[in-house]
């Protein structure tokens, strides 16, 4: 039986496969430096964070139109239902395409298109996280935060993705202290690369009320126990952790360990199509090499909705 779960983890720039890639790049005559969705796929190894960060730009060149963000999400959105999501908070990274000059209307309208209608069409609920570039400027964040102001009916909260070493939360006070006020909700990713002190700023600097990844809490025993207590949720994403070089291989990974501690893990995918599985993927993963027991498995599926920014109501008809 698949398990019905929420997706918490997600970039929706992850999620372009080779095939998608391909078909978008010939309809907008983006030329792709690869010859074939063979070698594409035979580009993904990666060496930690930022090598994988490179490719993960760099195919962005084939997303230009509502209806290329608009493809994506609805690819997304099928896999995603397969698997038994049932609910999904999707992150996506608007400084990456501003930059490329794909305007912030272009983005949220075009997956607003698939998100707005999946309930229907695919019996997933969604809602849309915006994340801002840790490697870029607080001013930059700043500036992404008033552009999204005509689109706040459809972006449920915040988070803070891309290179993380050496851009520590507190540079993002202010435009977390900003949306905040906004009414949005407050994610951000620590400790994937970066430090345990990342994980700790990050709740106490930005006011989080998730972590995403937050594997290297477990470096930390007052601050695994901190977490604990305040059943913090950590959105893990172990096919990602492995592929990226956080763990030597999955039957490494701390998720085992980290549930006996107490700590309110979910599993999720962070980018499927470079890291080698979608959510279902994941759970599978980790129940085969990690041996978890049903039990554990569906204490992560109940995580993944009471961690969800769903409220009460729509939750329980989510499960
Ligand atoms: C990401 Cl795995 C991961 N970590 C940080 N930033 C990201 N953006 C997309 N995937
Ligand atoms: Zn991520």
């Amino acid at each position: 039986m698949v398990l019905p779960k929420a997706e918490l983890h997600l970039h929706i720039e992850g999620t372009l496969e080779p095939e998608l890639a391909f078909e978008l790049a010939e309809r907008n005559g983006v030329e792709l430096p690869w010859a074939g969705t063979e070698a594409l796929r035979e580009a993904y190894r990666f060496q930690d964070l930022q090598s994988f960060l490179n490719l993960y730009y760099e195919l962005m060149a084939v997303l230009r139109t509502e209806r290329d963000f608009e493809d994506l999400a609805d690819a997304y959105l099928a896999r995603a239902a397969a698997q038994g999501v049932r609910h999904a908070e999707i992150f996506f990274d608007p400084q990456a395409h501003i930059a490329r000059g794909v305007g912030m209307g272009t983005v949220v309208e075009g997956l607003w298109r698939a998100l707005g209608r999946s309930r229907e069409t695919h019996g997933v609920s969604t809602r849309l996280i915006m994340c801002f570039l840790r490697d870029e400027s607080a001013e930059s964040a700043m500036a992404t935060l008033e552009e999204a102001k005509p689109y706040l009916d459809r972006i449920t909260g915040v988070g803070l993705d891309s290179a993380e070493v050496g851009h520590p939360p507190a540079k993002f006070r202010a435009v977390y202290e900003a949306a905040a006020a906004l009414g949005l909700r407050r994610v951000a990713h620590a400790g994937e690369e970066g430090p345990p002190a990342y994980i700790a700023e990050a709740l106490d600097v930005l006011g989080v009320e998730r972590i995403d990844h937050g594997l290297r809490c477990m470096e930390d025993p007052a601050l695994v126990e901190r977490l604990v207590r305040e059943r913090v949720p950590l959105t893990l994403c172990p096919l990602s952790n492995v592929r990226l070089r956080a763990v030597d291989t999955l039957a490494d990974h701390p998720l085992p360990a980290m549930l006996d501690a107490g700590l309110m893990c979910t599993v999720n995918s962070d980018d499927p199509a470079y890291f080698g599985g979608y959510a279902g993927d994941n759970f599978d993963a980790v129940q085969r090499v990690l041996g978890l027991s049903q039990e554990r498995l569906r204490e992560l599926a109940r995580n993944s909705f009471l961690a969800s920014f769903l409220e009460d109501e729509e939750e329980l008809r989510a499960r």
